[in-house]
C-alpha cells in the first residue's frame, strides 16, 4: 500500500524530530585517556538540517515528495555561548559542494541541537565568494562578535583548462546578534593564500591580533611555515604586514605537512590555551588530528608548553566520510564552571562534541611530555615515567610496611 502524501510528510517529520531530540550519552570507552569524554552520537549531521530547507511540501509542485535541495555534510563549526545557549555556526555543505553557514542551538551543548529557521545570509564584498567555510567566532573586547572564515574563489590566473585552481583568503564579518552580519574587507597579508585565520579576543598593543596560516598554494602550505601571528591597526580594512610563525610544522611529527589554529584560544590563569590541527601525509592520503599548546599570557608569540603528538584523532565512524581520516576543530566553549565543550568535525561530514575541563587541559599541556622528535627520546620519556612509578611504588610499599608495624 502506498502512503498518502500527507502520511509521508508526517513520517519524515516524525523521524526528523526523533533525531533532533535523541539523547547523546557519554561513550564508555575502554581506551579512555582521561583527557576528555566522547559522546555516542554526532551532534549535527546532514539529516539535522531543517526539512523546509530541503523539501517542497506542496503536493501540486512536488507530488513525489522529492528532496529538492540536498545536503552533503554538516561539519567544522564555530561555537559560542549565547544567552545561556550553546550555539554552533555550522558549515553546511550542499550536494552541489557549496558551503554556507547556519546557526544551531542546544540547551546543554551535547544534544538537542536544532537549526534556527534560516541559514545565515552573509553579505559579500565587491569580489563575490564562490565558497565560504570554517567560521571561527571571537567575542572581541571591542563589543562585536567576529566571524572569520575562508572565502574561496577561482584563481583568476588559471587557464580555462584548469577548473580546480583556487585562491583562499580570510573573510571577516561581524554581528551583535548572530542574525544580521556586517561584512568587512577580506584580510590582507603578504601570503598568496590564507586559511584558518582566527581573531584574538583582546587588543594587543592597541591593535587587532590575528593567528594566520600563510600558504603558497590552495592545498600545500609550502614555505608557509606554520601558525602565524600578526597585528593590524584596523579591523574594517584589516592588514597584517608582518607574520611571525609561532608554531611551526616539523619533520616527523603529526604536523609535518601543515597545521592551523583551531578555535579562538581560551584565556586561563597560566596562559592562552590553543587547540590546533596537524596534518601529515600517508599512503592513504592526508591525516588530520588535533593537538594543543599553551602560549604566554603576555607574549602571545611564545609557546610555553606543548605536549607530544595528538590530543584527539579520528576513531571509529569518525575515520570515514567525504574526506576520510580527518578531525578538525574551529569551535569550543568554556563554561564559567570550568567545563569545556570541544566541537569537532569528522572526515568533513559531521559534527561531534567532546567534554573536558580547563584544569584537565592545563594539567595535560603542562605535564604530558613534549615531543623529543626521535624514537630514542620517546623511549627516554617512557623510562622516566617507569622510574617515577617505581619510586612511587617503593614509597607506597614503605608506607604499607610502616602501617603494618604500627598495627602490631
Ligand atoms: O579536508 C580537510 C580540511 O582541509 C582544509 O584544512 P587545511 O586548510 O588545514 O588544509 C579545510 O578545507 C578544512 O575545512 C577541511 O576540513
Amino acid at each position: 500500500m502506498t502512503l498518502s502524501f500527507e502520511n509521508r510528510v508526517r513520517a519524515l517529520q516524525t523521524a526528523h524530530e526523533a533525531l533532533l531530540t535523541r539523547p547523546n550519552p557519554v561513550q564508555e570507552s575502554a581506551m579512555a585517556n582521561g583527557l576528555y569524554s566522547r559522546y555516542q552520537f554526532p551532534v549535527l549531521t546532514a539529516a539535522h538540517v531543517p526539512l523546509t530547507w530541503r523539501y517542497d511540501f506542496q503536493p501540486q509542485t512536488n507530488p513525489y515528495l522529492l528532496e529538492r535541495i540536498g545536503v552533503n555534510g554538516v561539519f567544522n563549526s564555530g561555537a559560542i555561548k549565547w544567552q545561556g545557549k550553546y550555539l554552533l555556526v555550522a558549515r553546511v555543505e550542499g550536494t552541489d559542494r557549496k558551503s554556507y553557514f547556519a546557526v544551531a542551538e542546544s540547551p546543554n551543548g551535547i544534544d538537542n541541537f536544532r537549526f534556527w529557521d534560516h541559514p545565515v545570509v552573509l553579505p559579500e564584498t565587491a569580489e563575490p565568494d564562490t565558497n565560504v567555510y570554517d567560521m571561527r567566532l571571537t567575542a572581541h573586547e571591542d563589543g562585536w562578535v567576529y566571524g572569520l572564515f575562508c572565502t574561496e574563489r577561482r584563481d583568476p590566473a588559471a587557464p580555462d583548462a584548469d577548473q580546480s585552481a583556487a585562491v583562499a583568503a580570510c573573510g571577516i564579518a561581524r554581528t551583535k546578534d548572530l542574525i544580521t552580519w556586517e561584512r568587512l574587507a577580506d584580510l590582507k597579508t603578504r601570503s598568496a593564500q590564507q586559511r584558518n585565520v582566527v581573531l584574538h579576543p583582546e587588543f594587543v598593543d592597541g591593535q587587532y591580533a590575528f593567528y594566520t596560516r600563510p600558504q603558497d598554494s590552495f592545498i600545500e602550505a609550502g614555505s608557509g611555515g606554520g601558525i602565524g601571528f600578526g597585528l593590524s591597526e584596523s579591523i574594517e580594512q584589516a592588514e597584517v604586514h608582518e607574520e611571525t610563525v609561532i608554531d611551526r610544522k616539523q619533520y616527523h611529527t603529526v604536523y609535518e605537512a601543515k597545521n592551523g589554529q583551531g578555535p579562538t584560544p581560551l584565556k586561563t590563569p597560566l596562559g592562552w590555551l590553543h587547540l590546533a590541527h596537524g596534518v601529515r601525509n600517508t599512503a592513504a592520503g592526508l591525516r588530520y588530528v588535533l593537538y594543543m599548546f599553551l602560549t604566554d599570557l603576555h607574549d602571545l608569540t611564545r609557546v610555553t608548553h606543548k605536549p607530544a603528538g595528538y590530543f584527539l584523532a579520528p576513531e571509529g565512524e569518525e575515520r570515514v566520510g567525504d574526506v576520510s581520516n580527518v578531525v578538525f576543530s574551529n569551535g569550543w566553549i568554556a563554561d564559567d564552571n570550568g567545563q569545556v565543550f570541544i566541537y569537532y568535525g569528522s572526515s568533513d561530514t559531521r559534527m561531534h562534541v567532546a567534554t573536558s575541563t580547563i584544569d584537565t587541559l592545563l594539567d595535560y599541556v603542562q605535564h604530558n611530555p613534549a615531543d623529543g622528535l626521535t624514537s630514542a627520546a620517546s623511549v627516554q620519556a617512557i623510562e622516566a615515567l617507569i622510574a617515577h612509578n617505581q619510586e612511587a611504588n617503593s614509597v607506597n610499599v614503605g608506607m604499607q610496611a610502616r602501617t603494618s608495624i604500627a598495627q602490631l
